[in-house]
């Protein structure tokens, strides 16, 4: 048995209750072996085996109470997972299925996500199995008034600096961000994903899906071909998602789906990014909404956006929801790229399916970096105490994607699987992280 298998037997075994824990190690456990090969050293080291364990987890009671009166009880969590290249950096996710599982794979792919970034922050994830939806505005503040009381004695700009994630956006940090002032009495950068007039970065808002779209582009560059005129279904109808319709337009494509977790919608004249905004954005609606006032378009219930033919496909709403069947649908149909906006949106089996028929697989952790990477700018400018241009930071996350994209394409090369970007992200990522905690001794 090779290292990596000793240990991914291990992780299986210890954690059989963390699926999604235990699906996102033993991907990139499992892809990194040539680099193991070649540092023996790494072995004596235990360096896997403290790897996969978070430094720290602190999980807490959020108490608060619901406009009815009533007391309402949710569970929050901050996972502190590696901080061998900088300050723990993460999103925060507040979603009902939200579980330690949930946020130790995030933080354990936030490790080597940031490390491809190559700037200077380390890996983290936290959120609550609170659900945003349907709740008032006093209900979203008192609940993250609540949730911030705890976790502000853990963060700080230089020690853990969260950020948004699912059902985490531009309200909920404004409300962690007030609490945690007033708690620390201290305005610092303490979170990311901040509003334009009190800390925030231009460009953040749209930084994950723009990123992903660039990436994209990359890809294609590579082949002599560009987004012009593909035919790309994205999935998912959140912040990463809306800002990728609107990249993906800008450069060309025609998009064809967006959904939400109710159902999907097929609009063959191409999304209209100003519609889904005010559905969703301003709303705060369902996507059926937007197929009720766009002509020509057509909703469906349930998951599907796999079932229009497309050149490329985008999923950008949540984990495994690429499966099997949907991988088989775009390769019989001749999707040539799949590229994940979201965090590990395609299961295991698809992926080897996708793999195996030849279909460029872009992985998450690679694909939507620019999104943290555009917070740790925010970090940047906030220490600065300046605010840069819209166009200075969208040219940054430009070079940080081309330089994610050919640093994953070169370590694929370098391991004998060329057009492997989940083993040239998994290796180049890990690489980095790997030596900085050799040097830092056993911690
Ligand atoms: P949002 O909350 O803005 O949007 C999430 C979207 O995904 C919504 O359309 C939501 O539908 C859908 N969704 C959520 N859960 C499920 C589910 N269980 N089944 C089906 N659909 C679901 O989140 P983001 O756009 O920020 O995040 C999307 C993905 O991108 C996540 O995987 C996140 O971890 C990842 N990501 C986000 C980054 C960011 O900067 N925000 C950075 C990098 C990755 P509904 O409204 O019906 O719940
Ligand atoms: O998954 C992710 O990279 C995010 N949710 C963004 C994290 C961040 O710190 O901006």
């Amino acid at each position: 048995m090779s290292y990596s298998e000793r240990v991914i037997a291990q992780l299986a075994e210890r954690y059989a209750g963390q699926p999604e824990f235990v699906q996102a190690t033993s991907e990139v456990l499992g892809s990194i072996q040539p680099a193991l090969d070649r540092h023996p050293e790494f072995e004596e080291a235990a360096l896997l085996e403290r790897l996969v364990e978070p430094e720290r987890i602190i999980m807490f009671r959020v108490p608060w109470l619901d406009d009815a009166g009533h007391v309402q009880v949710n569970r929050g969590y901050r996972v502190e997972f590696n901080s061998a290249i900088g300050p723990y950096k993460g999103g925060l996710r507040f979603h009902p299925s939200v579980n330690l599982s949930i946020l130790k794979f995030l933080g354990f792919e936030q490790i080597f996500k940031i490390s491809l970034t190559g700037l200077p922050i380390g890996g983290g994830k936290g959120g609550a199995d609170f659900d945003p939806k349907g709740k008032s505005d006093a209900e979203v503040m008192r609940f993250c008034q609540s949730f911030m009381t705890e976790l502000f004695r853990h963060i700080g700009a230089d020690t853990d600096v969260p950020a948004g994630d699912i059902g985490v956006g531009g309200r909920e940090i404004g409300y962690l961000f007030g609490q945690y002032k007033r708690l620390a009495n201290r305005y610092e950068g303490v979170l990311t994903g901040k509003g334009l007039t009190w800390g925030g970065s231009l460009a953040r808002t749209e930084a994950t899906g723009y990123g992903a779209v660039y990436f994209a582009s990359d890809v294609l560059a590579d082949k002599g071909e560009s987004l012009d005129g593909k035919r790309v279904n994205i999935t998912g109808a959140g912040n990463v998602a809306t800002y990728a319709v609107q990249k993906a337009e800008q450069l060309g494509a025609l998009v064809q789906t967006v959904s939400d977790s109710t159902g999907w919608v097929y609009d063959p004249a191409g999304i209209d990014v100003k519609l889904l905004r005010e559905v969703k954005e301003v709303r705060r609606g369902r996507i059926s909404e937007y197929a009720q006032e766009r002509e020509g378009s057509v909703y469906h219930e349930g998951a599907g956006c796999w079932e229009v033919p497309c050149d490329v496909y985008m999923p950008c709403a949540t984990q495994n929801e690429l499966p099997l069947e949907g991988a088989k649908a775009l390769v019989e149909a001749g999707c040539g790229l799949v590229v994940e906006g979201a965090n590990m949106p395609t299961t295991l089996k698809a992926t080897n399916l996708l793999l195996e028929k030849g279909v460029t697989f872009c992985p998450g952790k690679a694909a939507n970096a620019g999104g943290v990477a555009v917070s740790a700018l925010e970090m940047s400018q906030n220490s600065e105490r300046l605010q840069w241009t819209f166009e200075e930071v969208d040219e940054r996350l430009k070079g940080i994607m081309k330089s994610i994209h050919d640093n994953a394409r070169d370590a694929a090369d370098e391991c004998g699987v060329p057009g492997n970007y989940v083993v040239g992200a998994n290796v180049a990522g890990f690489l980095k992280v790997a030596d900085a905690m050799m040097a830092q001794g056993i911690v």
